[in-house]
């Protein structure tokens, strides 16, 4: 497929990337305002009218950014690797036609009752809290659509491995897939909390709801969902970035092997959310604690793969020396600084993530801001930015038209990594040092401390930065879509070639089947017999609260 083939393929993909795009600008724009509100400069009546509270203005936040954002843009970009890598159509068009339709009603059903202040509980829903029934069916509608998209893409690897047989899977076809199965095991738990629980109670046909269970079900899908996020993120550093940076993939069969990882232990590790919750038994939480940082070790297999494919490519381009090469990485290509910019800041955000899995450590930072910090350099750079990156060649791929300024596209890159820097920093030191909690309309709180004041100074200044980067954004993508020239050859989608074929890669590597035994079998020890004790134990009793 050129960048002109797969007019239906295209067609869905910049939908679903275009609604990405819109969620991202309205998400991101509240941002910096909470950011001013901790140094005590409410800003919300001027550039945020109509907004009842923080609280409402950090749910849209995060819901806009954190679900629909990363889901849409994900399915989009999913759709064009698979085809663009298999070089065939979707099996079945309709199907992920539906999947849209089934996203997008979901988003507007759920847009209602937050626009209204009528679903004020944050991204994570927890009960108590609860929102009206209109946002649990919205939410449904878009987990549903994405299973939806799923099932199309499978239909679509299965025929192409019916007429392929024995031919390893393209590897950015066989990543951004594997991503889809773990988003729908992962989502089992979410599904069963909202349609068994949140949903029956919010309409009044359960009395009360199990804070615990409900809490249990939702972290079963709530790490996951960070790797649901992470996937296409990494599978453009392994199978793209190279390409773009001249080099090739390392090791086509590492970079396999850390996608099963990932696959079998980002699952069972909810309950490191839930270290402080006294209903959950210690053992269950020692067991997921193991399994998390096990879970890192994907990761420190991509910083490996990933750092050798550039390095080869910066060698090829005449880098030199032990660091010397570093400066011959393609710097000056948006797209391409973009990427390795979000890659050196989610350096940082996994080593605070390593730091969040100690048990006693992360009795320290729990519900500080320090969370927030850590949150800020894993999705909102490592996959953000990314996410950003990859638009620089998608956009001028999809529309046919040239990037708008590329100089500008560089300055969005860098303002946004600085302007995470201030940020992430100042909130891991005010949550680690003062315990400064998260989640919190800080200026209006009687306890905010004068010595707190300096770091929320430097974390809106990082607001103020990545405000200057939101604009630029916007600047890009409207003059892209709207002002610009049209390019003068079709923008093909950068796809790396490995080091070595990938026919070499052993074909365990390549089959589904036993890989997805393992899952079950690791969920039902990590999960089953703690459901089945606190389902047993249940008490539906809690009643619901508006807090805001
Ligand atoms: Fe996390 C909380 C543990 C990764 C997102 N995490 C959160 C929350 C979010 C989030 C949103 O154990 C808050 C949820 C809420 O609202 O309550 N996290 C981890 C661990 C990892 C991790 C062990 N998190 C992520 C990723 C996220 C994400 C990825 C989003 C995409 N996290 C936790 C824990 C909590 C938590 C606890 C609960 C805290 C609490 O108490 O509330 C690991 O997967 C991280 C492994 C990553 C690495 C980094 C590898 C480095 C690479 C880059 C290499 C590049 C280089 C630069 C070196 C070990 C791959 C090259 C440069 C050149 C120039 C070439």
């Amino acid at each position: 497929m050129t960048g002109e083939g797969f007019a239906h393929e295209r067609k869905l993909a910049a939908w679903n990337i275009g609604i990405a795009i819109v969620a991202l600008i309205i998400g991101s724009w509240f941002g910096p305002l909470q950011l001013f509100e901790h140094a005590g400069l409410d800003l919300y009546k001027y550039l945020a009218p109509g907004i009842a509270s923080y609280y409402q203005g950090l749910t849209l936040h995060a819901v806009l950014n954190a679900l629909i954002w990363t889901t849409f843009f994900i399915v989009g970009f999913t759709t064009l690797a698979v085809t663009y890598t298999l070089k065939r159509p979707l099996r079945y068009p309709w199907v992920n036609t539906l999947a849209l339709i089934l996203m997008v009603v979901g988003l507007l059903l759920a847009a209602v009752p937050l626009l209204l202040n009528m679903a004020t509980v944050l991204y994570t829903f927890y009960p108590p809290m609860k929102a009206d029934p209109l946002f649990y069916i919205g939410l449904t509608l878009v987990v549903v659509g994405s299973w939806v998209a799923g099932y199309g893409f499978y239909f679509t690897l299965h025929a192409w491995r019916k007429e392929n047989p024995g031919v390893r899977t393209p590897f950015l076809a066989f990543a951004t897939i594997l991503n889809m199965v773990m988003w729908q095991i992962a989502t089992l738990g979410v599904a069963a909390e909202i349609l068994g629980l949140l949903l029956p109670w919010s309409f009044g046909l359960l009395k009360g709801v199990d804070t615990e269970l409900a809490r249990t079900l939702f972290w079963w899908t709530g790490h996951p969902l960070v790797y649901f996020w992470l996937l296409p993120a990494y599978a453009s550093w392994y199978g793209m970035l190279p390409k773009q940076a001249g080099g090739k993939l390392f090791s086509d069969t590492l970079a396999r092997l850390a996608f099963w990882l990932f696959l079998l232990f980002s699952l069972p590790v909810g309950l490191h959310h839930q270290y402080v919750d006294p209903g959950v038994p210690p053992g269950w939480k020692y067991l997921h604690a193991v399994l998390t940082l096990t879970v890192a070790l994907p990761s420190l297999m991509t910083a490996f793969t990933v750092v050798a494919s550039l390095e080869m490519g910066a060698r090829a381009r005449g880098g030199k020396g032990l660091f010397g090469w570093i400066l011959k990485l393609p710097w000056k290509d948006p797209s391409y600084a973009a990427q390795n910019l979000a890659m050196i800041l989610f350096a940082f955000g996994g080593i605070g993530g390593i730091t969040n899995a100690s048990y006693n450590v992360n009795l320290v930072i729990h519900n500080t801001i320090w969370v927030p910090g850590h949150l800020h350099l894993t999705v909102a750079s490592g996959v953000t930015l990314t996410f950003i990156g990859i638009l620089w060649w998608l956009l001028p791929h999809l529309t046919g038209k040239k990037l708008f300024s590329p100089k500008l596209a560089l300055a969005q890159a860098w303002t946004w990594f600085f302007g995470m820097i201030l940020m992430s920093n100042s909130l891991h030191l005010l949550g680690l040092h003062f315990g400064v909690p998260r989640r919190t309309a800080l200026g209006a709180a009687p306890y905010n401390m004068p010595e707190w004041r300096p770091f929320q100074i430097e974390a809106a200044i990082g607001g103020a930065i990545l405000f200057v980067s939101l604009i630029l954004f916007i600047i890009v993508v409207v003059g892209t879509v709207f002002a610009s020239k049209p390019v003068e050859k079709p923008v093909e989608m950068p796809v790396a070639e490995a080091l070595e074929d990938p026919q070499l890669t052993p074909a365990w590597l390549d089959r589904w089947r036993p890989w997805l035994a393992f899952v079950a079998i690791l969920m039902i020890i990590a999960y089953g017999p703690l459901l089945y004790q606190l389902i047993s134990a249940g008490q539906f009793v809690s009643p619901g609260f508006k807090v805001w």
